[in-house]
Formats: C-alpha cells, sequence, structure tokens
C-alpha cells in the first residue's frame, strides 16, 4: 500500500541552539522526522523547505526513497550546495524514518543489518594550556570514551577555535546580531601545539585514541611541518589541515607525513570528495548525513571511499540535531567501512525536544531498535524555545586580515 504524503511542516527549535526539524506526514498517519540544521544559518534551510520542497513533496510515495532524492536533486537544475544539501538531507532522514516504522523495523536493518555491535565514538577535550586541556581529557576518559579531540589555546591569543582562555569549554557558535571575532596566529599555533599534543599522549599512555582539528588553517607547507612533527603522538587523525577547495593539494601533505588526514565536514556531495577519495588523499571522509543530502547519498559515498580503503566517520558536533546522530548511528551500524562517530552530546535542553533512543555505553553508540531513526520529536516543547539569531565565529590574523574559520 502505498503512503502518501499529505504534511510536510518545518519546526526551528531553539532549545539551547538552533534546529531546524522537518515532519512528514503520510495519509495513513506515519509521522517521519529529518534534521535540515545548518550552523548560522538555519532559516534559510527552513525557507528552502517550505516554500520550494514542501509543496512538491505533497502527494508523492514516501516509499519511494531514491526517487524522492533524484527528483529533488536533478529537478533542482541548480546543483550541490549546502543549503540544497541539507534540504534533500531532512526529506531523505525522514522518509527512511518512514519506512523503518511502516515496517516495524529500524534503519539499519532497512541498510543491510548490522555488521558490529556497536560504533566507537570520539568526543571533545578542550583547555586553553596543558594542565587544563590534562584535566578536560581526564574528564571524559572518566565517562569512557576512548578516543579524544584534543583542542588547546594559543599562545598571544585570548579566542581561538572556540577555546577560550578561561574557560574551560568548546563553544562553536555565538548568540547575537553578528559573529564573534577570534585571533589567529600560524607561527605561534605551529610552535606550541605539537609539544601540547606530546603532553596530553604522555599523560594518557599509548591506548587512547587522540585526535586533532587544524580547522583549514595551514597552507600545504604548514601542515607538512605540523604533520611530521605530530607523527610521534600517533595520533588517530589530524583533520582539515588545509581547505579542501584545492584538493589536489592535499597529494603534497599526503607524501610527506604518514599522519592519517581527516576531511570532509563542510562537503555536501560525492562530488566534493570524489577526486579526495579516489587519489586517496584521506583517510577519513568527514560528511554529516544531513549535510550531504542524507543517508541515500552518504552511503554512496561511503560505498565509494570503501573501494579506496578509506573510512568514515561523520561529523556529530551539537549543531546538528540528534535526528542526525540517529541517522548517522543507522548508517555506521550497516555500514563495514565506517570507522568511527564524533559525539559531543548535547545540552540538558535538548533532550526535552528530541526523545532518543540511541545509547552511550563505555565509549560506544548504538542506534537503538525502534522502528524507524528512533528519535521522537516533542512539538510542544520546541515551541517553548523560539529560534535566536546566532553565527558562527569569524577569524582574522594579527594584522586584522580575515582568515579561514
Ligand atoms: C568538528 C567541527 C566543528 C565545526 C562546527 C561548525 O570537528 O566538530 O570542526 O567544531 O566547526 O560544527 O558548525
Ligand atoms: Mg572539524
Amino acid at each position: 500500500m502505498p503512503h502518501t504524503i499529505v504534511a510536510a511542516d518545518v519546526i526551528v527549535t531553539s532549545p539551547s541552539r538552533n534546529y531546524v526539524t522537518l515532519k512528514i506526514t503520510t495519509s495513513d498517519g506515519v509521522v517521519g522526522w529529518g534534521d535540515a540544521t545548518v550552523n548560522g544559518r538555519e532559516l534559510s534551510v527552513a525557507s528552502y523547505l517550505r516554500d520550494h520542497l514542501a509543496p512538491a513533496l505533497l502527494g508523492r510515495d514516501a516509499d519511494r526513497i531514491e526517487d524522492t532524492w533524484n527528483y529533488f536533486y536533478k529537478g533542482a537544475y541548480w546543483r550541490r550546495g549546502p543549503i540544497t544539501m541539507a534540504a534533500i538531507g531532512a526529506i531523505d532522514m525522514a522518509l527512511w524514518d518512514i519506512k523503518g516504522k511502516a515496517l516495524g523495523v529500524p534503519v539499519y536493518q532497512l541498510l543491510g543489518g548490522a555488521v558490529r555491535e556497536k560504533i566507537l565514538t570520539y568526543t571533545h577535550a578542550t583547555g586553553w594550556d596543558l594542565p587544563e586541556l590534562l584535566d578536560s581529557v581526564d574528564k571524559r576518559r572518566e565517562q569512557g570514551f576512548r578516543a579524544v579531540r584534543a583542542q588547546a589555546g594559543v599562545p598571544g591569543l585570548e579566542k581561538v577555535y572556540g577555546v577560550t582562555n578561561g574557560a574551560a569549554s568548546y563553544e562553536p557558535a555565538g548568540r547575537g546580531t553578528g559573529p564573534v571575532e577570534e585571533g589567529w596566529d600560524t607561527a605561534s599555533y605551529l610552535r606550541h601545539i605539537p609539544d601540547i599534543l606530546a603532553g596530553v599522549r604522555d599523560h594518557v599512555g599509548p591506548e587512547p585514541e587522540l585526535l586533532h582539528d587544524a580547522h583549514h588553517r595551514l597552507n600545504p607547507t604548514e601542515a607538512i611541518r605540523l604533520g611530521k612533527a605530530l607523527e610521534p603522538v600517533d595520533l588517530f587523525w589530524l583533520e582539515d589541515v588545509i581547505p579542501a577547495e584545492n584538493q589536489h593539494l592535499l597529494q603534497e601533505v599526503r607524501r610527506q607525513t604518514s599522519i592519517p588526514l581527516a576531511i570532509g565536514e563542510v562537503f555536501n556531495t560525492i562530488w566534493d570528495c570524489q577526486q579526495l577519495i579516489t587519489e586517496r588523499s584521506l583517510d577519513f571522509i568527514r560528511t554529516a548525513i544531513v549535510h550531504a543530502g542524507g543517508i541515500s547519498h552518504v552511503r554512496k559515498i561511503l560505498a565509494l571511499a570503501e573501494v579506496y580503503q578509506v573510512k568514515g566517520a561523520p561529523h556529530g558536533p551539537s549543531d546538528v540535531s540528534p535526528l542526525n546522530m540517529s541517522a548517522s548511528l543507522h548508517l555506521g551500524l550497516a555500514t563495514t567501512n565506517f570507522a568511527i562517530q564524533e559525539f559531543m552530546g548535547y545540552d540538558p535542553l535538548v533532550a526535552e525536544v528530541f526523545h532518543s533512543s540511541y545509547t552511550y555505553d563505555d565509549g560506544y553508540l548504538h542506534p537503538g531498535d525502534e522502528p524507524g531513526l528512533g528519535v521522537m520529536f516533542d512539538e510542544k516543547a520546541a515551541s517553548r524555545f523560539p529560534y535566536k539569531q546566532a553565527y558562527l565565529p569569524i577569524a582574522r590574523d594579527l594584522d586584522g586580515t580575515m582568515r579561514d574559520w
């Protein structure tokens, strides 16, 4: 029996931060949910969905997930881009949720079934200086995490990539009418960070996995220097060493250091990472489910990656909703070359709106066995948290020149 789509509603809610959620309802009363959040540009996706895609969804057969993906991707004529792909991603997620609920099975079963019992996860540790960072790493280890991303301050600066001098937390977003400005000093960072990460490795011993995010700040020459300096630290990966626009340049870094590279949280399609994967310029591809067209499309990215021995390790910050997290975990449980899931956790307010059935235990996540994606969205609770304008920070060099953030 076809499940005809009779409603497609967009809800923007802000329990501590903004999330955009798509609700699709079928003629037989099945409701599917999808995440459409693009941090700092939330209302654009909400409008793209509400004004352009939702009307065209009405009357379509919810069972035709792949056809609907192509209908919106090819049918737009205009290609790619974070707003378009997050909107398609939300539709795709909601349709997988509906299919799972209609058949009474969790989405990972529809994707081929579990290939592992649980999914390794990494979380964030943050400190301005080494003692503060070690404190934060210890706390994460006490919570059971086996893999930790370590970020620190940079001497001479006060605020850098979400890390603030004197505030032991990481916050890559600010509310208000404009972006917070941070400073950047490549030379100081390169002098400082190898010792910091070596200090973390000394502290935790050889076993825990350590990761570090350079957040697009370096050029290939600087990235090679950093990669070489960090080889003794035995990182799980070094993330976003250079901006990914000039993809062939990553080969330079690749040829001169054995450090594992992760990249791709800003990518939206398979075509953004095709060259990186087929030239094997990276070890881990980081596209988030929501930002790259949903489960259907990220599944294809991971299938391409599998051929080249590249692994999946999707972006999973708290600025995408638990719906995205759940979709990522269902895909991860059913995908052989899925390495690890980033998991920052959420502000407690988020659980008032998103009732998720995935579980965390001793460093691993599991999507749970509820039908569909297993996340219930509480519309009444959501209405208590209206949208608040928010921006990602920007970064400037010491002389004021704009940098990649
Ligand atoms: C990460 C990311 C985040 C992003 C943020 C952007 O590796 O988790 O780099 O910190 O900057 O999610 O919205
Ligand atoms: Mg990152």
